[in-house]
C-alpha cells in the first residue's frame, strides 16, 4: 500500500487531529483496528509455524537460579548515559540519566533510576549509620537504622526529577541538541518509595514554636543540604529505605533518604545524616550558589519547590528509528509537582491541531503517567510535539514563552515542551518550535 491509498482507507471517524493522529478510542473494539483500515506493523503467517519446528531453547534445558536477576543479555545496552562535567578530576561529580527510549510504563527499573550526586556515592555501612534530629525540638533525637526499621511504615509512589532535567533544551543551548532523549529528559524517574512520615519523628521529638524551616544534610563528601518549609516536613515528606520494595540503592541514598513528592529533586537529601529545624532558611551553598533561576532583570529567584507541569514523547524519539510508514503508537511520561495530570495532548504537525491522549491508570499525584495515542504515519515530514496540564490547570509552556521567562543561559527548571521533527527518510531530531 501507498502511504496515499493508506490514507484514503482510513475512516475520517477515526481521525483526532492533522499528521496522521487517530482518535484514542480507534484500538478500541469496533474502532479502526477492528475494520482492517489501519497499516499495523505484522506479517501473514505463511506456514503457520513460528522459526524452526523446534528451535534450540525447546531441547536444551535452560540456565539454572541464581540468586540476583539480571536483564537479558540482549538488553545489555540498556544502560543509564552518564556525563561528568569535571572528567576524571572529579568522577564522582556529575549525572547518569534514564534511557527513557528503552523503557514503558511508568516505574524505573534501579538499576536505571537516574542518579545525580555532587561528589560521587558514599559507601555507608548501615550498622554504623545514624540521623540527628535537634534544633528547635523539645527532644534532640538519634535513630540507628535498626530503631528505624521499627516504626510503622506507609509507601508512595513518585518521580524525582532534577532541577537540571533537559538542560540541553534550556537557555544554555539556543540550538537544539541531538541526543537520545534519555540524554535530554532523563534526570527523571519514578519508584514506589516506602518508608516513615517525617511527621512521625518530628512529633516524637517535638516540634517547638517558631520552627518554620528544616536543614536536611547528607553524610556524602559534597555534604548536600537544603532548608525545606516546616508545613512539607510535616505533611508528606518522608525517611524513605526501600525503593521498589528493595532497600534504597547506594546512587540514590543508601541507608535512608530524605523523599520530598514533587519538589526538585536536589531537596531530597540522600545519604541522610541530620535534620535539624530552625526559625529560618539556613541559605546553604546549595540554594544560593546553586539551584536558583536566573531572570531576564539578572536577579536570582530563590527556592523554587515544585516541579512544573511537563510532558516528554518518549516513542518515538531520538535514540529510536522509525520502521517505515504506517500504524504507530506515540507514547511518553506526564508528570507535575502540583499533584496530578489532568490532559496530555499530542499534536503531529506541530502545534498546529492537537488531539487528547489516554492516560494511564492509576494517575497518581507526584508521579509519572504514561499517556498514548495511535497514530498512523503517512510516510510524509511531521513534527510530534506533547503538552501537558494538570490539576491545577498549569499547562506546559512552548519552549518560546519558557525562555522568554528566564535571562541567557539560564538552565533549571525547564519543562517546555519538546517537539521530534521526523523526516520522510525515518530521522528523529530535536526541533524548538
Ligand atoms: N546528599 C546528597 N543528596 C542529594 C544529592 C547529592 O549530591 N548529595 N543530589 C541531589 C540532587 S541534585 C538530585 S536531583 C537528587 C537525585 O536523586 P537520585 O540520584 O536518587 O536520582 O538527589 C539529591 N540529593
Ligand atoms: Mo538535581
Amino acid at each position: 500500500m501507498t502511504s496515499d491509498e493508506m490514507a484514503a482507507r482510513l475512516p475520517d471517524l477515526e481521525r483526532a487531529a492533522g499528521g496522521g493522529l487517530l482518535h484514542r478510542r480507534a484500538l478500541l473494539a469496533g474502532g479502526a483496528l477492528a475494520t482492517g483500515a489501519l497499516a499495523l506493523p505484522s506479517t501473514a503467517a505463511v506456514a503457520g509455524a513460528v522459526g524452526p519446528a523446534q528451535p534450540e531453547s525447546m531441547r536444551t534445558p535452560g540456565a539454572p537460579f541464581r540468586g540476583y536477576g539480571q536483564p537479558s543479555r540482549f538488553e545489555a545496552e540498556v544502560a543509564r548515559g552518564i556525563l561528568k562535567p569535571y572528567g576524571d578530576l572529579s568522577p564522582g561529580a556529575g549525572i547518569s540519566m534514564t534511557p527513557l527510549q528503552n523503557l514503558s510504563g511508568t516505574i524505573t527499573p534501579n538499576g536505571l533510576f537516574f542518579n545525580r550526586s555532587h561528589n560521587g556515592v558514599p559507601d555507608i555501612d548501615p550498622a554504623a549509620h545514624q540521623i540527628l534530629i535537634h534544633g528547635l525540638v523539645e527532644r534532640p533525637l538519634k535513630f540507628s537504622m535498626d530503631a528505624l526499621m521499627r516504626y510503622p511504615m506507609v509507601s508512595q509512589i513518585c518521580f524525582i526529577e532534577c532541577s537540571g532535567n533537559s538542560f540541553f533544551n534550556s537557555n544554555l543551548f539556543p540550538e537544539p541538541m541531538q541526543m537520545p532523549v534519555g540524554m535530554i529528559h532523563g534526570l527523571v524517574s519514578a519508584a514506589e518509595w516506602t518508608g516513615i512520615p517525617l511527621a512521625t519523628l518530628l512529633d516524637e521529638a517535638g516540634v517547638k514554636p517558631g520552627a518554620g524551616w528544616i536543614l536536611a544534610e547528607g553524610a556524602d563528601a559534597a555534604g548536600m543540604s537544603r532548608s525545606i518549609p516546616i508545613d512539607k516536613a510535616l505533611d508528606d515528606a518522608m525517611i524513605a529505605l526501600y525503593q521498589n520494595g528493595e532497600r534504597i540503592r547506594p546512587e540514590q541514598g543508601y541507608p535512608v533518604r530524605l523523599m520530598l513528592p514533587g519538589y526538585e529533586g536536589n531537596m531530597s537529601v540522600k545519604w541522610l545524616r541530620r535534620i535539624k529545624l530552625t526559625a529560618q532558611p539556613t541559605h546553604t551553598k546549595d540554594e544560593t550558589s546553586k539551584y536558583t533561576d536566573l531572570m531576564p532583570d539578572g536577579k536570582s529567584r530563590q527556592f523554587t519547590y515544585p516541579m512544573d507541569v511537563k510532558s516528554v514523547i518518549t516513542r518515538p524519539a531520538t535514540g529510536l528509528a522509525m520502521q517505515g510508514p504506517g500504524f504507530y503508537e506515540v507514547s511518553g511520561l506526564a508528570w507535575t509537582g502540583h499533584g496530578r495530570i489532568a490532559t496530555v495532548e499530542i499534536s503531529a504537525d506541530g502545534g498546529a491541531s492537537w488531539a487528547e491522549a489516554a492516560l494511564s491508570e492509576p494517575n497518581l499525584p507526584h508521579a509519572l503517567v504514561r499517556f498514548s495515542l495511535p497514530w498512523q504515519w503517512e510516510g510524509g515530514p511531521v513534527v510530534l510535539m506533547s503538552r501537558a496540564t494538570d490539576e491545577k490547570g498549569n499547562v506546559q509552556p512552548t519552549r518560546a514563552n519558557w525562555s522568554a521567562q528566564y535571562a541567557a543561559g539560564h538552565l533549571y527548571h525547564c519543562n517546555a515542551i519538546q517537539s521530534w521533527s521526523i523526516a520522510a527518510d525515518g530521522e528523529i531530531k530535536n526541533v524548538y518550535v
